[in-house]
């Protein structure tokens, strides 16, 4: 079954999905294989690998082609991070015929101006755009979607933005009304309660995403109790989890003076070919080299 049409079944079950973020194709079959629903393409994780902030650095060039690349090692369906869609709804209207060619399922559009500012940060500049003009470009990337199965994500950054509640709301209301088939609420709240609480005043005919980057208490069970959110998207944790391991591991060759410790903490190469997949090269070069 194709990825789109196999998320749109599972988000019409009652299940909770775990999307996990994901910066390359290596990154992709280690989220596979660890059994997540499906992928973030994330666009803080590909700024961060690029050594950029996530402040509308990256291409969509640079993303689409980590995408694709992605697209072509996994099974899994991927939503695609799109920020504020590279412009306005001309440019969306372009963005979604590219995404759903590299093979995206999903995309995720933030109701932020451009340039955009990563939400995370303390004093980050948040500007959000005119509901009427977010509804546009929401309206242009549903009526350009090929596939109906291609799912289009509003994100308000209305509580990131210190906008308050009912701000929020009124736009993911709106965006609804507009097409969208779910709502992305974000917070940067240490605590979940921003979260929580919009959750429970949440009144619309589609389901919620969230984001649990800056408040980590909120696991599955607390977000299944909530009710009413279908995805829980793990948005920084790969290139987190990658520079952890590579600061750690770099640090300790300067000061050991060598490999002499480290290789033994470190997967080993053998890993690496069978993610590789090489017995599946070695098999074809056996049968096809002549
Ligand atoms: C991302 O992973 O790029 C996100 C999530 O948009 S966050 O960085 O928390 O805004
Ligand atoms: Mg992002």
């Amino acid at each position: 079954m194709p990825p789109a049409k196999c998320l749109r079944m599972r988000l019409s079950g009652t299940s909770l999905l775990h999307i996990m973020a994901a910066h390359s194709p290596l990154s992709a079959i280690l989220a596979e294989e660890a059994g997540f629903d499906g992928l973030w393409a994330s666009g803080f994780e590909l700024s961060a690998l690029y050594g950029l902030a996530d402040m509308s650095l990256i291409s969509m060039t640079q993303h689409l082609d980590t995408l694709w690349a992605i697209a072509g090692r996994t099974t899994l369906p991927i939503i695609a991070d799109i920020d504020t869609g590279y412009g306005n709804a001309i440019n969306i209207i372009h963005a979604i015929g590219e995404y759903e060619r590299a093979g995206a399922s999903a995309v995720v559009i933030e109701d932020k101006t451009f340039p955009k500012v990563t939400s995370l940060a303390a004093d980050g500049r948040q500007e959000l755009l005119r509901i009427e003009e977010f509804q546009g470009k929401i309206e242009a990337a549903v009526t350009t979607r090929q596939d109906p199965d291609f799912l289009v994500i509003a994100r308000t950054e209305a509580l990131i933005a210190g906008l308050g509640e009912a701000e929020a709301l009124q736009r993911a209301h709106a965006y609804v009304d507009a097409g969208a088939d779910m709502i992305l609420i974000h917070s940067k709240k240490r605590d979940p309660s921003e979260i929580e609480s919009f959750s429970r005043a949440w009144t619309g005919p589609v389901p919620l995403v969230i984001v649990p980057n800056a408040y980590p208490d909120l696991d599955a069970e607390r977000v299944k109790a909530l009710g009413n959110v279908c995805m829980m998207i793990y948005g920084n944790y790969g290139i987190r989890a990658a520079a952890t391991a590579m600061q750690e591991t770099f640090r300790r060759i300067i000061a050991d003076g060598g490999v002499q410790n480290v290789h033994k903490d470190i997967l080993p190469v053998e890993e690496i070919f069978r993610l590789q997949k090489m017995r599946e090269v070695k098999a074809a070069e056996a049968r096809f080299l002549r």
